[in-house]
């Protein structure tokens, strides 16, 4: 068994977790933040038979789009005179990031 940890953009999460569902993928979602943006992301926790393992990352890639977003740098520390005039960066936030990991023991008490 494997636990895949999809962190995902938040928009995305909701139609995730439904197709998960309509196949009959347990899932768990929380709330999460990227620790570069500082936006609010969702990271959804799937438990599931190895043999399933690329059937779930299929329903990821179909659900889960890359995006752009600005990102306004952080100022440099200034000399008395200076001016710093901040352009927003782009970055792309993937559209999602995935983590398979093995599953030492799984149960339902
Ligand atoms: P954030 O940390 O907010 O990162 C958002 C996007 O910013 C990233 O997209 C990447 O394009 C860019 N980015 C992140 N760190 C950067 C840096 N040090 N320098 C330049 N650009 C940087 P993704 O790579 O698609 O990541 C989306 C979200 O997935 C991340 O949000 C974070 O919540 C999670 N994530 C990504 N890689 C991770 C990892 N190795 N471990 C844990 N979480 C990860």
């Amino acid at each position: 068994m494997k636990l895949v940890v999809a962190i995902v953009h938040n928009e995305d999460a909701g139609a995730l977790v439904d197709a998960l569902l309509e196949r009959e993928y347990r899932t768990t979602r929380l709330h999460s933040s990227g620790g570069f943006l500082k936006q609010s992301n969702a990271t959804v926790l799937i438990g599931v038979e190895d043999e399933r393992v690329e059937d779930v990352l299929g329903i990821v890639r179909d659900n889960c789009h890359a995006r752009t977003q600005l990102v306004n740098p952080m100022p440099p520390i200034m000399e008395p005179g200076e001016f710093f005039m901040p352009y927003p960066l782009e970055v792309e936030v993937g559209g999602a990031t995935v983590f398979v990991v093995p599953v030492e023991r799984f149960e339902r008490l």
